[in-house]
């Protein structure tokens, strides 16, 4: 039984990040060929492609997408792609989870995409906590003023799995919850 999660991982480097460490390339949309990233994951992880088909439909977030001959990431990238989204309304209030190490430097400068295309951003307080809880130290849930934002014509995109995108979010726009706030 191939290790799903170890796969997924794998996946997410390649169609995320390091193309080349499969020697693919993506297309200018992040579209990579399928059947040359399973035979990479065949020789690495001898699983087969029904596996892949599988660990991609069964990811619980759902972060891959496959359109016939070709498989994407639907968000998460730091290579520089163009996921074609249209530009989508949020919702009034968005979540970030992050570590209270970074507050300073998020409440003067803002929210920024760091090594990623886009500030990643979340529908409700539980995802943004389990977001924060990846990374070592004291969660912090910051509450985002989108409906602002979006009236001052910044821009949101919602990925194919949910997470709301956009390019930087400015200080003003961010308000640290309470702890009380958190489930
Ligand atoms: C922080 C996972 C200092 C930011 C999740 C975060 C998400 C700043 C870190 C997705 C800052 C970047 C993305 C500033 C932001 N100064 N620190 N001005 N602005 N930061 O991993 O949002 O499982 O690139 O708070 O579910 O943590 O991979 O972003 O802590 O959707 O599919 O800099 O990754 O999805 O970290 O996570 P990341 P993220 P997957």
């Amino acid at each position: 039984m191939p290790d799903d999660i170890q796969i997924s991982k794998f996946m997410s480097l390649v169609l995320r990040h390091a193309p080349e460490q499969a020697g693919l390339t993506l297309d200018e949309n992040g579209w990579a060929d399928l059947g040359a990233l399973c035979a990479v994951i065949e020789r690495k992880f001898g699983a087969s492609t029904t596996d892949v088909a599988r660990i991609v439909a069964e990811n619980p977030k759902q972060r891959f997408a496959i359109e016939g001959d070709r498989i994407r990431a639907v968000q998460g990238h730091s290579v520089d792609i163009d996921l074609g989204l249209a530009p989508s309304n949020p919702p009034a209030v968005l979540y970030h989870g992050t570590k209270e190490g970074f507050l300073p430097a998020i409440l003067r400068e803002g929210l920024r995409s760091q090594s990623r295309q886009h500030v990643h951003l979340s529908k409700d307080i539980g995802t943004a906590l389990v977001v924060a809880r990846r990374r070592k130290g004291k969660d912090v849930i910051l509450r985002v003023d989108s409906a602002a934002m979006a009236g001052d014509g910044l821009i949101f995109f919602l990925s194919g799995n949910g997470v709301w995108l956009t390019d930087h979010v400015p200080p003003r726009y961010l308000q640290a919850t309470s702890e009380r706030e958190l489930p």
